[in-house]
């Protein structure tokens, strides 16, 4: 049209290059600002235009670092600027008024400060979506934050224990959408989520492991207090899980098989604490373990802990269906049946086949009577092949495998 536009026109690029020469070397930038300024001196007084001449006069460089005093937060220093990557506890380098707490890493390596997108407060916390695969990495502290994984995540933290998400009550902590994901969490803290089902954490049709981390004070109105893991093979190592609940089965944990017929699914559990987790109404108050007809499961613990859970039946830990179950060097101390089994409440109601095997391996089961007992009792075995239930009440460092028929001792 007339010269003002294609002026504008060769503006628009040289702004452009000037842009894309951000990252490199003096004499790029030096060449974009060349052309800024030719633009400048023809543009005169034109309204709108004065931002092009300002990149040559008015908007300089003082620290070389490609970025002019108009976006540079500090000009004085070339390691301070909007394309700046921090670290935790360190200053604001990237102009955007906070310090960072959240990083992104995506799958081709390129870093995206996330803070702002997960700074929330307890009473509004933040959603985040995962946007592709990638790593989010959490500074120490607290985040109110929901998240929704939908690709391969990575979430990890350079101070373990003391990283926390933290849903504020109002909404489910960590969603893992099914899509065939891995996701690992890594040393943040888990807690309270609120939700129907796994308040803390909700798995389904994917896999999920946990390490050097708790997940507590989550609730459920439904299954899964702190964890409902659905046709998910859910790895926990280093972990506690306590002071979750939920009206139905698993206070602390729920895992079933549900929706996918094809795969067998694994829940292996190695060194962790569930303790103080309660449901209500429902099965396994600390744990509870469903496999649907045909949909087996498989559940290996190593080194772990039932500790003061309760539930209606099964205080500490429920099995249900064909679920091939391992335990190996246990303790279930303190756990409450309000109705029956405090300890462990092993179901074999389904076919013949399709029942829980029990192996246990030195697990403790508190004397008698003594501090450390369950209540009202340890172990049942309740199922169609079992003429009357077993009630079993059993001290420290005991061997026993329970199948649909009875349990028996070495
Ligand atoms: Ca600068
Ligand atoms: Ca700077
Ligand atoms: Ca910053
Ligand atoms: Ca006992």
């Amino acid at each position: 049209m007339n010269s003002s536009f294609s002026k504008l026109l060769i503006l628009g690029l040289a702004t452009f290059a000037f842009a894309c020469d951000g990252g490199k070397d003096s004499g790029d930038v030096g060449e974009g600002e060349g052309e800024g300024e030719g633009e400048g001196e023809g543009e005169g007084e034109g309204e709108g235009e004065g931002e092009g001449e300002g990149e040559g006069e008015t908007d300089p460089d003082a620290d070389g670092d490609g970025y002019p005093v108009s976006v540079d937060c500090d000009d004085t220093n070339p390691a301070i600027h909007p394309d700046a990557v921090e670290s935790c506890g360190g200053a604001d380098l990237n102009c955007d008024g906070q310090v960072l707490s959240a990083q992104w890493t995506d799958s081709a390596g390129v870093v995206t400060d996330v803070s702002a997108a997960l700074a929330g407060t307890a009473s509004a916390p933040a959603s985040w979506t995962s946007p592709a695969d990638g790593e989010l990495f959490l500074c120490e502290g607290t985040h109110y934050a929901q998240l929704e994984l939908r690709h391969d995540v990575t979430i990890t933290t350079d101070a373990p224990w003391s990283t926390t998400l933290d849903a504020g009550g109002t909404g489910r902590v960590v969603s893992a959408y099914t899509g065939g994901q891995t996701i690992r969490i890594s040393g943040v803290n888990l807690q309270n989520g609120a939700a129907s089902y796994g308040g803390g954490l909700m798995c389904d049709g994917n896999s999920v492991s946990l390490d050097n981390l708790s997940v507590r004070h989550n609730t459920a109105t439904g299954t899964g207090g702190g964890i409902d893991a659905s046709d998910c093979d859910l790895s926990l190592d280093t972990v506690e899980v306590f002071d979750n609940s939920a009206f139905d089965e698993g206070g602390g944990i729920r895992f079933d098989s549900s929706s996918i017929a094809s795969a067998t699914h694994t829940l292996t559990i190695d060194t962790a604490d569930i303790r103080e987790n309660v449901c209500d109404d429902g099965t396994g108050g600390g744990i509870d373990v469903a496999a649907y007809p045909g949909k087996p499961l498989v559940v290996d613990f190593d080194n772990i802990g039932f500790y003061d859970n309760e539930g209606r039946y099964g205080g500490g830990l429920q099995v249900y269906g064909d679920v091939d179950v391992t335990i190996d060097s246990a303790d279930f101390y303190g756990n409450n049946g309000t109705s029956y089994a405090g300890g462990l409440l092993i179901d074999a109601y389904q076919s013949s086949g399709e029942n829980p095997v029990v192996a246990m391996t030195s697990v403790n089961w508190g004397a008698d009577g003594g501090s450390y007992d369950n209540t009202p009792d340890d172990l049942i075995l309740a199922g169609t092949g079992v003429a009357a239930w077993e009630v079993h009440n059993l001290g420290d460092g005991v061997d026993m495998t329970c199948t649909e028929s009875g349990c028996t001792t070495p």
